[in-house]
């Protein structure tokens, strides 16, 4: 097992990851920004190394900077927790050659699920449903025409190097398809500088389901049940829980047995996620897979009754996942609500600053994972992520119940919060009969344009 672990990351996740070590017996280094040197990742790790100013491309995006804190405290491990360096091959690529573990998939599969439409190739040659589309790279609008015509409309044109809906466009009628492909394709270059597209079947209505899996280096890998994300706001979640109300037990086997198959195929050694479609016949597709641990995480962890970081750890380390795992059964219902410093009311605008006053829920089946406290001062430079509440419940209804009352019992001062919008989700009434997909925040709960913009 690793004897220090560098945590490459901040605020809730930062934390999160030095409460698994300090329970496995790991000693932790903080890294931190100029803006967090009051942060609770800095006071809670055993060595702490400021790595830059503010800005995170000069702090938490400084490969040279974070290589360089874990060269002086001889940290074994760079645990990256998400966003930032989490999907960085080439900063992977780095640590290996810094002989420093880095706590993630190899920077070959990193890749390789990094292009999107590479990922999809694989996952169709290993026997995984995909959504119905190109096969590789789209080479120019001609050859778009005539796959859309294949395929039919509505299609939509995808960034190879995008991912969580950046650089996306839909695609109605074949007159639009050659001015939308040359803009996606500026478009890309300037955002990801790769212009490469793929194409696919547009889904009007679709839930997003993904399936969380773990691997190790010793070729097992295991399915944890799947995770509903379709409440979410520009691809941003917004709440996500397990099971899924749209998942029959007989579903969850066909796509844990899809997702085993795809991870396998990649040799995949580390904890990961394979995100599904849903489309309203009750089919589901393959749609990217997410190389890192991700924020939602947790309501697997509740529902399974396991540590996923700490799995993670231990398969980074050479280690095998739970060797009796056949005999976990998913418990009762978890579902997670992200608090972000944002205003509902004003766009979601960002809305940094002190913290005048916290008091934070708790009682039977309530977590909240958080770095603030009182007096905190939240930097304007980053996700504006706070505090994610996660309840567990015997049932989907008892969960929602002790959501309501945890969010009841929830003081933020000083700064705005989606505590109120999260309210209003959890007694609105297709949400309680789970009833939804991807567009149910546009439609119900803000009234625009469907919520896909
Ligand atoms: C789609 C789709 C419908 N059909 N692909 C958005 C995030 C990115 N990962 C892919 N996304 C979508 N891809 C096809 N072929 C609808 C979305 C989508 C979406 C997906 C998941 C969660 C929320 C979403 C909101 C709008 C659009």
């Amino acid at each position: 097992m690793f004897k220090k672990i560098l945590i490459a990351n901040r605020g809730e996740i930062a934390l999160r990851i030095i409460r698994a070590c300090k329970e496995l017996g790991i000693s932790t280094v903080a890294v931190y920004s100029e803006a967090d040197v009051h942060s609770l990742h800095v006071r809670f790790a055993d060595e702490a190394v400021c790595i830059g100013a503010p800005p995170s491309h000069k702090s938490y995006l400084n490969i040279p900077h974070i290589i360089s804190a874990a060269e002086i405290t001889n940290a074994d491990a760079i645990h990256p927790g998400y966003g930032f360096m989490a999907e960085n091959a080439h900063f992977a690529e780095i640590c290996r050659s810094c002989g420093i573990q880095f706590i993630g998939p190899t920077p070959e599969v990193i890749t390789q699920m990094g292009d999107k439409a590479v990922a999809k190739d694989t996952m169709r040659d290993a026997g995984v449903p995909v959504i119905p589309g190109s096969e590789g790279v789209v080479a120019n609008s001609k050859q778009a025409l005539e796959i859309a015509a294949r395929i039919g409309y509505p299609v939509i044109i995808k960034a190879v190097a995008g991912g969580g809906g950046r650089g996306m466009r839909v695609v109605r009628v074949p007159e639009n398809l050659p001015n939308a492909f040359s803009a996606a394709t500026t478009e890309a270059q300037a955002a990801f500088s790769n212009p490469d597209l793929y194409l696919e079947k547009y889904f009007e209505n679709p839930r997003h389901i993904e399936v969380q899996i773990l691997g190790d280096s010793h070729g097992n890998v295991i399915a944890l049940g799947e995770r509903e994300c379709s409440i979410q706001r520009k691809h941003q979640k917004l709440i996500e829980e397990s099971p899924s109300p749209a998942v029959s037990a007989k579903m969850r086997k066909e796509m844990s047995a899809a997702a085993v198959k795809g991870a396998k195929r990649v040799r995949y050694n580390s904890a990961g996620t394979i995100e599904f479609l849903l489309d309203e016949n009750g089919k589901f597709y393959f749609m990217e897979m997410n190389t890192r641990i991700q924020v939602e995480h947790p309501v697997t962890e509740m529902v399974f009754a396991l540590d996923l970081i700490e799995e993670q750890i231990r398969v980074a380390a050479g280690g095998r996942v739970p060797v009796n795992f056949k005999y976990y059964k998913m418990r009762g219902h978890a579902i997670e609500c992200r608090i972000n410093a944002e205003d509902p009311d004003k766009e979601f605008r960002p809305s940094p600053g002190k913290i005048t006053s916290l008091h934070i829920p708790g009682g039977l089946g309530v977590r909240v994972d958080t770095h603030a406290y009182a007096q905190y001062n939240i930097p304007a430079n980053y996700d504006s992520l706070i505090a994610k509440i996660i309840c567990h419940g015997g049932n989907r209804e008892e969960a929602i119940v002790r959501m309501q009352r945890a969010l009841d019992e929830f003081i933020i001062e000083g700064v705005a919060t989606t505590i109120p919008m999260h309210k209003r989700i959890l007694a609105e009434e297709n949400f309680r009969k789970g009833q939804f997909n991807t567009n149910y925040i546009g439609k119900y709960i803000f009234k625009n344009n469907g919520g896909t913009s």
